[in-house]
């Protein structure tokens, strides 16, 4: 635990300094109060334009975005030496981690004068938030023709006849940009929230009926919450790739992840994922930029551990995008140990790196966070290639990092029912689904396995089982606490 004192001197300084260039805005902050109830006679309350307090939950941390007027009345310092706060922290940004190739400006620059010159027209995407599909389950049975695409499937051990526990009764959310929820290969795998379907007692259908009909906070939350748009529809809101590559950011990062997770298998459909019969929860916070914020990640993680998943999938964090982050995003901390309380295990991305591509990714020296936070249910993920090196991108960590899975040239689901392993060729500009977040969800997945052929296994159970089957490898001695990668055959024959 930081000290408060330590905490809120650095915030002064990052503030007097103007944060300049740094991931968060001005007058955003998350503040811990001894009591939540003391906020109403606080001087924080909503008041101008652009102003808002929301409470997180259950919790005594409270989002707070200051207007202008307010920012001139009142200080971080105001704030910090009131006797009612226990913390005062920024918003901290939050994004996915893919590795995107197209960061540089030069690049970006030079697709964008391509595009124009070809008049590229973007094709067509499913439209934002569709209607729900059906609970009935659409079925099928066969091989999963694209199998064979799945090297990672391949490389860490699963095959037919793997076990009889595929996942099945567990509920991973995937904490990212959103799901589509209506993919023929993952329809049948979404978790559906019981308390909001069904006839209410006028006779309406609860899932549209604009009634919190289950009481947990959210109205008609049938399939998650979308926290991105604050919508009821996690829809993973994939634009036109070139668009997305221009401004950063990535389609269907979180279609893409749940597909490793658990697409459904021998439904003669695409892909499938390592746990198949295990349940998706989608919960967006990431928009379709790819980014998003502090508030919105613990919101998300409460209502996972609140709603009954038990493994939550992270592909997202942040890794030296302000230097005054690694261990000050107390609020982020004190979510993922409210998930540990109650046994929830938490399956986070290693990072891409502090400094663009290369091998300058020690998670040891630089914390990526929340991967590198030291929070006992935290398992941190390193993204491997199909030679078991790491990616050039990613992250490790003799200390921090905890495990290698499938990270480069991944294939999986992607927004309107396909499949991919790449985000974009054309013009010759290749950019595959590379990344630590593509690693996280194989792992994701086999904890979930794991717990279904182990119902009520303790988080510290999951994790050693995940660890200890770890198949050695050299790239990875010395550079991750297993000193391997993922094996899911061997975790499962334990
Ligand atoms: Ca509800
Ligand atoms: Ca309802
Ligand atoms: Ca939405
Ligand atoms: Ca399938």
């Amino acid at each position: 635990m930081m000290k408060t004192g330590i905490l809120t001197a650095a915030l002064t300084v990052a503030f007097a300094a103007g944060s300049a260039g740094a991931a968060t805005q001005q007058g955003d902050l998350l503040i811990k109060f001894k009591n939540v109830e003391t906020l109403k006679a606080f001087a924080l309350m909503s008041k101008g334009a652009g102003s808002k307090v929301e409470t997180l939950g259950a919790t005594q941390w409270v989002h707070v975005k200051m207007s202008p007027e307010q920012q001139k009345e009142i200080s971080i310092e105001d704030i910090r030496s009131n006797p009612e706060v226990l913390a005062v922290q920024p918003n901290y940004k939050l994004h996915l981690l893919e590795n995107y190739q197209l960061k540089s400006p030069a690049l970006r620059a030079q697709l964008a004068k391509m595009v124009a010159a070809q008049n590229f027209k973007p094709a067509a995407m499913p439209a934002d938030n569709p209607p729900f599909p059906s609970a009935t389950p659409v079925g099928g049975t066969g091989a999963d023709p694209d199998f064979a695409k799945q090297w990672g499937m391949n490389d860490i051990g699963l095959k037919k006849g793997l076990s009889q526990h595929r996942g099945k009764g567990v509920v991973v959310a995937v904490i990212d940009t959103g799901v589509d929820y209506t993919h023929e290969d993952l329809v049948d795998n979404m978790w559906r929230n019981k308390g909001e379907m069904g006839t209410d007692a006028q006779g309406r259908d609860k899932s549209s009926n604009g009634v919190d009909d289950d009481g947990n906070g959210y109205i008609d939350d049938v399939m998650g919450w979308d926290f991105a748009a604050n919508d009821n529809k996690p829809f993973d809101l994939a634009v036109d790739p070139i668009q997305i590559l221009m401004g950063g950011g990535n389609p269907g990062h979180g279609t893409h992840c749940a597909g490793n997770v658990a697409a459904r298998g021998d439904n003669g459909k695409g892909v499938e994922g390592v746990a198949p019969d295990a349940q998706i929860m989608a919960l967006r916070f990431l928009s379709e930029k790819g980014e998003g914020d502090t508030a919105g990640a613990i919101k998300a993680i409460d209502y996972a551990v609140a709603n009954g998943a038990q493994v939550l999938s992270n592909s997202w964090g942040s890794e030296g995008d302000d230097p005054a982050e690694g261990e000050k995003n107390q609020a982020l901390k004190d979510s993922i140990q409210r998930a540990a309380d109650k046994g929830v295990i938490f399956i986070a991305a290693a990072g891409n790196g502090h400094s663009g591509v290369g091998y300058d990714n020690d998670s040891d020296a630089k914390p990526g966070v929340p991967a590198s936070y030291d929070n006992d249910n935290i398992v941190s993920v390193a993204a491997l290639d199909v030679a078991s090196a790491f990616g050039s991108f990613s992250n490790w960590g003799a200390r921090t990092v905890d495990i290698g899975a499938p990270g480069v040239k991944v294939y999986s689901t992607t927004v309107g029912s396909h499949y991919s392993d790449t985000v974009i060729d054309m013009y010759g500009i290749k950019a595959t689904w590379d990344g630590t977040s593509m690693a996280c969800p194989h792992v994701a997945g086999a904890a979930a396995l794991y717990l279904s052929a182990h119902p009520g296994a303790t988080v510290k159970q999951i994790k050693d089982a995940l660890l200890n089957s770890a198949t050695p490898v050299p790239a990875l001695q010395g550079k991750v606490v297993s000193g391997g990668k993922l094996n899911v055959e061997k975790m499962m024959a334990q």
